[in-house]
């Protein structure tokens, strides 16, 4: 268990990273009174207008370019942002000189006064954070819906009037300097390999999800998903507290029918999903756990009834876009490993024509084998793991390359022959060729569309 983290005025705080993190970061560290030194990997020149605006602030001092030694040796504290590896060589010198090297979690552990739900997984966290929010908010209290989801927790910290909860969506990044980060609240819904890049194997990304129940109190409600094998494990290792959702007879919240049946204390509750996005794929699942979430915070039946009802996911989350002349087309571009991949083909009975690839980022493709064999017809590859994707598919799935969204789109098309699916669920980042995973599944959007008004046909034509 780490220390608690204050930050005193007149201390000098290190920020390395000016992205979204680092930049509430700076924020929370001025407001505390501290000079801040901030530092970051990128040229000066590929700095946005409203990050160069911080370099100019009273107390602020700044490098660019890379993090150097003597900058940062001047500093008490150093935060990193979540994707800054607490591993590279300057940080673990630095650390092992005795300088606090700590990420957002650290810094915010011991300053929530009120109840705070974590939540982590590989797949579905920022559908349940985002779920369990609204189901609290329907009880009628105000949440503070925060961390990897967009808004760094620092933001609460900053101003925190009114606020009766704080959920959290947790990564795996921020969970690995996470200090004495305790949530009163810990929902752990599935692991399965991903960012193998930045940890280099499955087992350190296990532990760096671990690290949600490393400063648990004792007794204080753990949810994780019965259904899930390495998921089980950690609960038989975590003492009493522990509550699982999934088919399971010893879960307490079953996927049962058109809807979600909670065991609770001594009771029977029923939780209706039909007719809801939820009803889908690992909705049920994500229901489940939401549901124990919100009713060990104290939120009546009732709410969350209403509040499920009302439910809509984020966008590129198994979206459907459009159906063109008998084919199906859904933008799953969120599905950046390849258990998002194999959950959104479990969501289909017809067959399929899969487009996917991008920057890999460790993953191992072959486990989407199982899923693919039989049920897709075809996999339209795309990006810089193209390649990888072929050598571990191609004797199990007919496999295509596309330069571009619009060809892979128009491949996808014609695989699919007027009948069944077309899935966007690439298994990789996006940033080899989009500037996230939203513009990636924008931009299939916008190849669905043109082909809806006839650039297939064009296409097809010209060929
Ligand atoms: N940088 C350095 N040195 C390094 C690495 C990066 O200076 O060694 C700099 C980059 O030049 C850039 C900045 O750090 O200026 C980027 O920081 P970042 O990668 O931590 O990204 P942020 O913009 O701060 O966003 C982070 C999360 N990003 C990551 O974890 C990669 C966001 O999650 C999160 O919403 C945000 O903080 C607020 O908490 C995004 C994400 O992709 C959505 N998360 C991954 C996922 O969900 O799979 C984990």
């Amino acid at each position: 268990m780490g220390e608690l983290i204050e930050i005193h005025p007149q201390s000098r705080v290190a920020v390395l990273g000016l992205g979204v993190s680092g930049r509430s970061a700076v924020g929370y560290a001025l407001y505390r009174g501290a000079e801040v030194l901030i530092s970051d990997s990128r040229p000066e020149k590929q700095l946005c207008s409203e990050e160069r605006a911080l370099l100019s602030l009273p107390r602020v001092k700044w490098e660019a370019g890379g993090h150097r030694r003597q900058f940062l040796t001047g500093a008490d504290l150093i935060l990193i942002s979540p994707g800054v590896d607490p591993d590279l060589p300057l940080l673990s010198d630095l650390r092992r000189e005795g300088m606090p090297v700590v990420g957002e979690l650290a810094v915010v552990a011991g300053h929530i006064p009120v109840p705070l739900i974590a939540v982590s997984g590989t797949n579905g966290k920022t559908t349940v954070t985002m779920l369990i929010g609204e189901l609290l908010t329907e009880g009628g209290k105000k949440v503070f819906v925060g961390g990897n989801i967009g808004t760094p927790l620092y933001d609460y910290l900053r101003d925190p009037a009114g606020y009766a909860y704080v959920v959290a969506e947790l990564s795996s990044f921020q969970l690995q300097s996470a200090g004495a980060f305790a949530p009163d609240i810990a929902v752990l819904l599935n692991i399965t390999p991903d960012h193998l890049d930045r940890h280099h194997d499955f087992a350190t990304y296990r532990a760096a999800k671990m690290e949600l129940f490393a400063n648990r109190l004792p007794g204080s409600p753990a949810i994780l998903n019965g259904d899930d094998p390495v998921c089980r494990e950690i609960a038989a290792g975590l003492d009493g507290g522990c509550l699982l959702f999934g088919s399971g007879a010893d879960c307490a919240a079953r996927p049962e029918g058109e809807g979600i049946t909670l065991y609770w204390q001594g009771d029977q509750e029923r939780y209706l999903l039909q007719g809801t996005p939820l009803a889908l794929g690992m909705g049920p699942l994500n229901a489940a756990a939401a549901i124990l979430a919100a009713r060990c915070a104290g939120c009546r039946p009732r709410a969350i009834q209403a509040a499920l009802q009302r439910f809509r996911p984020l966008a590129h989350r198994l979206e459907l876009v459009a159906e063109i002349d008998g084919v199906t087309f859904y933008d799953d571009s969120k599905a950046t490993n390849t258990g998002a991949v194999v959950a959104a083909l479990a969501n289909f009975t017809v067959p399929v024509v899969l487009i996917a690839g991008g920057r890999d980022k460790g993953d191992d493709y072959r486990l989407l084998r199982p899923a693919v064999a039989g049920r897709v017809k075809k996999v339209v590859l795309l990006g810089e793991a193209a390649g990888l994707l072929e050598d571990a598919l191609a004797d199990v799935v007919a496999c295509v390359r596309a330069e571009s969204m619009a060809e892979a789109v128009e491949l996808a098309a014609e695989a699919a022959g007027g009948a069944g699916v077309v899935l966007l669920s690439p298994a990789c980042a996006s940033f080899d060729m989009f500037r996230s995973y939203g513009h990636r599944g924008e931009e299939f959007r916008r190849a669905v569309l043109a082909l809806a008004a006839g650039g297939y046909c064009a296409r097809e034509a010209a060929g």
